[in-house]
């Protein structure tokens, strides 16, 4: 019955429903039965505890008192939160209305929703004939609540004689009660010859018939739906399959009634469903319900897209954020009268755990004309294949669809007016080479030992990066600084060669080829690219190297950080070493314990050219591999493998040295029998026998093993440069003993670290280590995209500079960071980047190529003082500390007519102190040229603007040339 599609109910006679208030109640019917399927807990006899057949006249429900009456106390025993009273007329009735009376005690009752369906004694399916919210609440009832409820449900004189009430309570400690149901009949004759009354049991196996829905005039209410996952809760959705509108639970007019999707370990993160309105319909709103019992229910994001039928894409209707708290979620999406077919609801939860509840679906039609010789319903295999159907996302130039903002590209004249507009901005900036060295040195630090290399430095008890030139150097650097970066790129073709349909529209292929390219990953094209391409004319890639070159540099940035870069940008970089393709791997882990280990890896490092980097002073150093190291998930596979595992045998032999060569003791410790050491090689143990002290003397040794070789290989071939371990995830695929085990095989820890906190670095400054953090990054959810985790999640582009500037000043605050790097320059594509899908809005500049200004000038301010920060151990500076920080002055250039003075972060002002020569450098800046060459000192005054406190520097020495001749 359920299985069956709306075609066949679309030929069941429905007689309207019509209000018809009674003037006068006609008496009650007089005979009949009931039973439930909960017998009261409390109340009056004969009914409590009665599970059995209540005559009417006899049973409280129907004794013509109010005073009588059946309740159900709620407890934490008392599990169900449902009540059905299944009511036999024993002839059919044309009923004119149903009195049901539930008067509480007192305010520890209430019913949370009521539902009321009927049948003929021909019909095969019940009709609803009301649900609704009624009285009762979470908590004790509110004091203006009343106590006493009587809700009369019209009929209309439909014919019944089956009568199904179900009261719902919030939660199973709540009480119900219910005093009186009277039926009362309207105009017409009671049916001839009924069939015997049904017994108890039959009443009983009433509740689980079919219930259909009377159509509302101005809603869609026939249909069918499915959910790509079958809910657990929910009759009849619960089933499974196509089910049609009006028998389902989100369309039954109640918003307690739903289908739900209980969390777990192995639930899918999202649940999709279609809904087929069998039609086109102008639509003018979908509303949908999301009631929450309590806040293990709920979920995070929904997406609704529709199509019409004659569109082979989907577009967006709405996409909405719910937080956790709002238990009553409700969401109306306008549609302004567009024709929808098919409309698809996305429910994604970021916590598995979490239950999905959806309660009610509703469409309301709009003005203009229902499609017309539609094609048949969808079955249940075509509904399931809307659910994979693609959505069209992003416009010519990669941009999102379904927003503006301002800025929003519209023409490639507006990208090309944009670039000349930025590079007048840009044109000037520099380096400035009296406060810093080529490399990015802070001379004001003063001048270490160069050994022509980067090297790592404590001094004054903070480590740093000294530069080939010798001055200190904190790394604020950026990942994947490259037109190149395959993560900028997104998928035009399915994987069978069919065109991906999420586009408005691609970029040329013949014009912008180099936009397009073939990879591993299927066919890519780059926006960025094509954007660049559009932007800067014919020489858009050096151009593109100018802009971003000074970008940098403005911004406060001084260094490549991971993955993809520009060879052709001269900063300081580091650069990976991939770990060799021929590794022995167990799970995501690579053995270092394999003897051909060292060999492998010598062979990887010569077919990467290192040794021919080895005298780049540019570069900093290398990390090896990528986000992956051992855990004890690593041990326990490990330990489950036989003797032709390297890592299983030196487990053995770790077990072996560790308690004195003594078997007995070590198959006593692990549970097993072996007769020897070599035998116990190729036996299964149980990580859980393991005691914890082994296990992490056993990771240690492993990620020292590793270290120490691959620290020998890359040096044999590049002996000058820094080693800086793997870029680990503190808390996944790795751990802090693997972090420790080889910690002295690395010059300084390198992990990535997206949070908000720096709480990270803690156990790095006990062990005196120093620390990069090579991928951080804040996001928000925005113009198509994504944040990346909600530990850095902002609410807007400027949010995301402010916890930028909140971050990096604790981590440089701490004496074992040396530095970091920002992911990433461009944003990822809003139609996701190839593979995993990823499409976050991490970067500096969006897909455009345009500047997130409000956030790079916020990291701009925040980069003038990091220095200071770390050589503070502060993000809190005084005056005194930023006085300090200028030691040198920039000098007059010819023709100048005003001193250059340090640029200071905006919570500092400064100005001139005083000046040797007055004449020449007045203390407003002006400058009068001299006739000779001459020096002049000046004093600084440093002002923090929030308490007025101020700071001198030193003198400060000034050259000013002579004036030119007239
Ligand atoms: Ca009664
Ligand atoms: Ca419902």
């Amino acid at each position: 019955m359920l299985s069956k599609l709306l075609t066949a109910f679309l030929l069941l006679a429905v007689p309207p429903l019509v209000a018809a208030p009674a003037s006068a109640d006609p008496p009650a019917v007089a005979s009949g039965g009931y039973t439930y399927d909960q017998p009261p807990n409390a109340g009056g006899a004969p009914d409590i505890g009665q599970a059995g057949l209540q005559p009417f006249g006899q049973g409280v429900l129907a004794d013509a008192s109010v005073a009588t009456r059946a309740e159900w106390v709620g407890s934490a025993a008392t599990a169900y939160k449902e009540v059905s009273i299944v009511i036999d007329l024993r002839r059919d009735y044309p009923v004119d209305h149903i009195s049901i009376v539930s008067n509480a005690p007192n305010r520890y009752y209430g019913i949370k929703s009521i539902s009321v369906r009927t049948r003929a004694e021909a019909d095969p399916d019940y009709t609803s004939i009301q649900s609704q919210d009624w009285y009762g609440t979470a908590n004790p009832l509110p004091a203006d609540e009343p106590l006493n409820h009587t809700l009369d449900v019209d009929l209309g004189d439909r014919t019944a004689r089956m009568i199904i009430i179900k009261i719902t309570r919030l939660h199973q400690y709540q009480h119900m009660v219910l005093n009186e149901i009277s039926i009362h009949p309207g105009a017409g004759e009671p049916g001839q010859s009924p069939a015997p009354p049904l017994t108890a049991d039959q009443l009983r196996a009433e509740i689980t018939e079919p219930v259909k829905q009377i159509p509302r005039p101005g809603m869609v209410d026939l249909g069918n739906y499915l959910a790509d996952t079958t809910p657990d809760d929910g009759v009849p959705d619960n089933a499974g399959g196509a089910v049609p509108f009006p028998y389902g639970a989100l369309f039954d007019r109640g918003v307690t009634s739903g289908a739900g999707w209980r969390g777990s370990a192995t639930a899918p993160k999202t649940v999709s469903l279609v809904f087929d309105l069998l039609a086109d319909h102008p639509l003018d709103d979908i509303t949908i319900f999301s009631n929450a019992p309590n806040q293990y229910w709920g979920f995070d994001e929904i997406t609704v897209t529709y199509r019409a039928e004659a569109d082979t894409t989907y577009r967006i209707a709405t996409k909405g954020v719910r937080a956790r708290t709002d238990l009553a979620y409700q969401l109306a999406v306008p549609m302004a009268g567009k024709q929808a077919r098919f409309v698809r609801i996305q429910l994604s939860r970021t916590n598995q755990f979490l239950h999905i509840p959806l309660s009610e679906v509703q469409f309301t039609l709009g003005a203009g004309q229902v499609g017309q010789n539609p094609a048949p319903p969808l079955d249940e295999s075509a509904l399931r294949q809307e659910l994979t159907r693609p959505t069209r996302l992003a416009d010519q130039y990669g941009q999102y669809l379904y927003q503006d903002w301002p800025g929003k590209v519209t023409s490639d004249d507006q990208l090309r007016t944009e670039a000349r507009q930025e590079w007048d901005r840009l044109k000037t900036v520099t380096l400035d080479t009296s406060e810093h060295d080529k490399y990015g040195g802070v001379k004001a630090l003063g001048k270490q030992q160069a050994n022509g290399f980067f090297q790592l430095k404590k001094i004054d008890g903070r480590w740093w990066f000294v530069t080939p030139a010798g001055y200190p150097f904190l790394l604020k650097g950026v990942d994947s600084v490259s037109q190149d970066e395959w993560g900028y790129g997104t998928l035009h073709k399915e994987p069978d060669g069919s065109p991906r349909e999420v586009f408005e529209s691609l970029p040329d292929p013949v014009a912008y080829k180099d936009a397009y390219s073939t990879t591993d990953r299927g066919e890519v094209v780059s926006f960025v690219k094509a954007n660049l391409m559009r932007k800067y004319g014919h020489d858009w890639q050096d151009d593109w190297r100018r802009h971003t070159a000074k970008r940098l540099i403005d911004w406060g940035f001084n260094g490549l950080a991971k993955w993809a870069r520009d060879p052709r940008l001269r900063m300081p970089y580091i650069d990976q070493v991939p770990a060799p393709p021929d590794v022995v791997k167990v799970l995501w882990a690579i053995d270092p314990f394999d003897p051909g280990f060292g060999a492998k890896l010598d062979t990887q490092i010569a077919s990467l050219g290192v040794a021919a980097r080895s005298t780049d002073p540019w570069l900093i150093g290398y990390f090896f591999d990528n986000e992956r190291g051992w855990d004890s998930n690593v041990v326990k596979e490990v330990l489950l493998k036989d003797g032709t595992l390297p890592a299983k045998r030196a487990f053995v032999t770790y077990m072996a040295d560790a308690h004195g060569q003594d078997l007995a003791q070590v198959n006593s410790i692990l549970g097993t029998d072996a007769p020897s050491f070599e035998a116990l090689a190729d036996v299964a143990i149980d990580v859980a026998r393991l005691p914890a002290e082994d296990m992490t003397a056993f990771i240690r040794l492993a990620s020292k093993t590793y270290y120490t070789a691959i620290r020998e290989s890359i040096g044999k071939a590049d002996p000058n440069h820094l080693f800086l371990g793997s870029a680990l995830v503190p808390t996944w695929h790795a751990g802090f003993d693997w972090i420790v085990g080889g910690i002295d095989q690395v010059d300084a820890v390198s992990l990535d670290v997206y949070s908000d906190t720096a709480d990270y670095l803690a156990p790095y400054e006990t062990l005196d280590k120093p620390v990069l953090n090579l991928e951080y990054s804040f996001s928000t959810d925005d113009r198509g995209l994504r944040a990346i985790n909600a530990a850095t999640r902002a609410q807007s582009i400027a949010e995301r500079g402010d916890k930028y500037r909140s971050f990096v000043e604790t981590e440089a605050a701490s004496p074992v960071f040396v530095g970091s790097g920002w992911f990433v320059y461009y944003d990822q594509a809003v139609t996701g980047r190839p593979g995993d899908g990823e499409n976050y809005d991490f970067g500096l500049l969006n897909q455009q190529d345009q500047p997130y200004t409000e956030m790079t000038d916020i990291m701009r301010d925040t980069n003038l003082t990091l220095e200071a920060v770390h050589r503070n151990g502060t993000g809190d500076l005084t005056a005194e500390m930023v006085a300090a920080s200028i030691t040198r002055l920039s000098p007059v250039k010819k023709h100048a007519s005003v001193v250059s003075l340090p640029r200071t972060p905006q919570a500092f002002s400064l100005e001139i102190a005083s000046s040797s020569r007055p004449d020449v450098v007045a203390p407003d800046g002006t400058v009068r040229l001299p006739a000779g060459k001459t020096t002049v000192t000046l004093t600084l005054r440093i002002t923090r603007m929030s308490d007025g406190s101020t700071a001198s520097t030193i003198p400060l020495k000034l050259t000013v040339p002579k004036a030119p001749r007239k």
